[in-house]
C-alpha cells in the first residue's frame, strides 16, 4: 500500500505527540507532581461540629514543622476565612463539606479539589510568592454560588 510522505509524517509525529503526552502523565504521576488531590478517607458530614479536626477548622503547625490547613466548605462559605500560611513551605489542605458538593480553587495556583460531605480531599502544595490569593467555589452548589469565596494570605516567613 502506497502512503505519501507527507501523509506519514503526520502519522508518525501524532504518534510520537501521544507517546509525549503518555511519558508526561507517567512522569508527572511518578514524581507526584500531579495526582488526584482525593484519597479516600471519610468523615460524618452531620457531626463535623464534635468532629476534633473539623470540628474547629484552620490552620495548624505539627510537631514534624507540616503546616496543615483543616477547612470545611459550607453554603456559601468556608472555614477559616482568610487563611494564613507561610510561604515557601509545603502547606497541606485538608477539606470537607458540610452540606452539599463544593468546590476549592485557589486561583493562580493548580491547588483545586473537590469538597465532598463525607469525604476528606487532601493536597500538598508550596506557595512561593507571598501575597493574597482568591479561592472560589467551583462546583455549583446553590443560589450563592457564585458569592462562595475565600482569601488565602501567603505571608513571608521571618527568619
Ligand atoms: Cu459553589
Amino acid at each position: 500500500m502506497h502512503v505519501e510522505l507527507y501523509e506519514r509524517i503526520w502519522m508518525w509525529a501524532a504518534g510520537a505527540l501521544v507517546l509525549a503526552f503518555l511519558v508526561t502523565i507517567g512522569i508527572t504521576a511518578g514524581m507526584q507532581a500531579m495526582s488526584p488531590p482525593s484519597h479516600l478517607e471519610t468523615v460524618d458530614p452531620a457531626a463535623l461540629d464534635s468532629h476534633p479536626e473539623f470540628g474547629s477548622p484552620g490552620v495548624a503547625q505539627r510537631p514534624d514543622g507540616r503546616v496543615v490547613v483543616t477547612v470545611v466548605a459550607s453554603t456559601f462559605f468556608f472555614t477559616p476565612d482568610p487563611i494564613e500560611v507561610p510561604a515557601r513551605r509545603p502547606v497541606t489542605f485538608r477539606i470537607t463539606s458540610s452540606d452539599v458538593i463544593h468546590g476549592f480553587q485557589i486561583v493562580g495556583t493548580n491547588a483545586n479539589a473537590m469538597a465532598i460531605p463525607g469525604y476528606v480531599s487532601q493536597f500538598t502544595i508550596t506557595f512561593d510568592r507571598p501575597g493574597e490569593y482568591l479561592i472560589t467555589c467551583n462546583e455549583y452548589c446553590g443560589i450563592a454560588h457564585h458569592m462562595m469565596v475565600g482569601t488565602l494570605v501567603v505571608r513571608e516567613e521571618r527568619p
